[in-house]
């Protein structure tokens, strides 16, 4: 069904489509070729009996609402956010602007240690240690998943992509969003929270707090809203680097995040990176002569400082299309 909103520009469409939930307690085959499938079609799945306990997620959530409960002087001395820290509003470091604040985390345990004492002076302990367990559990999950991807894919060695996250040293983040409640009182709203773009690491894990404000861009210029049903899931979708991995078959696809009137948002986006000196080139599995390689090798360090030095909705990629 195509929803055309009067609150919407003119040429702005809605449309009810469900992406694939994918039960990771079912046959494994099976799950691995549904990931497959659901990263060719859309980029974006959901995922449940993902595994990570309860009070793992409910004691991070807490801590990110405690944070932004603070009052904005106590926030700012976590900030600014160039490119980690705390912000608001600004994003990146090109000028764009947003309906949000936020709090971006390096994972590395060191770091999180660091950085928490400037984030709760009260209890930089609790706040690491939340930190630290979810980092580790999203991890975990983040490195089954691209385990079940490379199997669908037919790759012999099943860590050929998970191990590019594995390392102490990836340069994986957190980011947890805090989005406020619109007050347009337009249904579905209008405003624009956080504007589209695609992530640029191998894979996001996305967890918000129940409340929808989460779109996806097909083809045909069409926003398709991610409801965050069931509460349980966790939201999967492929980054930039792993569709260069994939030689283009699985879609780093467009999203941005709307503002909503009934409720303010929190989600805490996991982004799996590599190392900066990684080198991200197609798996040779992927590669024929009817197929060559869409992207010219690069190191995540070189995409990473392309990534900085455009605006948050261009095309990074086409800066790194094979000649
Ligand atoms: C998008 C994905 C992650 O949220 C993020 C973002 C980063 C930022 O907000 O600082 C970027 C954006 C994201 C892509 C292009 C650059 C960098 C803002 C921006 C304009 C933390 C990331 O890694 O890339």
């Amino acid at each position: 069904m195509v929803v055309a909103s009067p609150n919407l520009s003119k040429t702005e469409k809605i449309r009810d489509i469900e992406i694939p939930i994918i039960d990771l307690l079912a046959d494994r085959s099976e799950v691995s070729k549904l990931i497959v499938q659901a990263c060719e079609e859309f980029g974006f799945f959901k995922v449940i009996n993902h595994g990570i306990p309860h009070d793992v997620i409910t004691r991070m959530e807490q801590q990110g609402y405690e944070f932004f409960a603070k009052p904005e002087s106590v926030k700012q001395q976590a900030g600014p956010a160039n490119p980690y820290g705390y912000g608001s509003k600004n994003i990146g470091l090109k000028g764009d602007i947003g309906e949000v604040e936020y709090l971006i985390l390096q994972t590395n345990p060191l770091s999180i240690d660091h950085k928490s004492k400037t984030i709760s002076s009260t209890d930089p302990n609790k706040f690491s240690s939340a930190v630290r367990r979810y980092v580790e559990a999203v991890k975990k999950l983040a490195c089954e998943i691209l385990d079940l991807m490379a199997a669908g894919l037919g790759a012999l060695d099943p860590s050929v992509l998970s191990r590019l996250i594995r390392d102490v040293e990836s340069d994986s983040l957190l980011r947890l969003n805090h989005y406020p409640k619109a007050d347009d009182g337009a249904t579905p709203p209008s405003s624009i929270g956080f504007g589209e773009h695609t992530d640029p690491q191998i894979l996001t894990l996305l967890r918000s707090n129940g409340v929808d404000g989460l779109q996806i861009s097909l083809d045909d210029g069409v926003w398709v809203p991610v409801n965050p049903h069931p509460v349980s899931a966790f939201c999967i979708n492929v980054g930039d680097m792993l569709q260069v991995m994939t030689n283009g078959r699985f879609l780093s696809v467009r999203h941005r995040a709307m503002l909503n009137s009934y409720k303010s948002r929190m989600s805490m986006a996991y982004f799996a990176a590599p190392t900066l000196d990684a080198r991200i080139s197609s798996l040779p599995l992927l590669l024929t002569p009817q197929k060559p390689p869409l992207y010219r090798s690069f190191t995540w360090a070189e995409y990473k400082k392309a990534a900085y030095s455009l605006r948050l909705g261009d095309s990074r990629l086409n800066h790194f299309k094979a000649r």
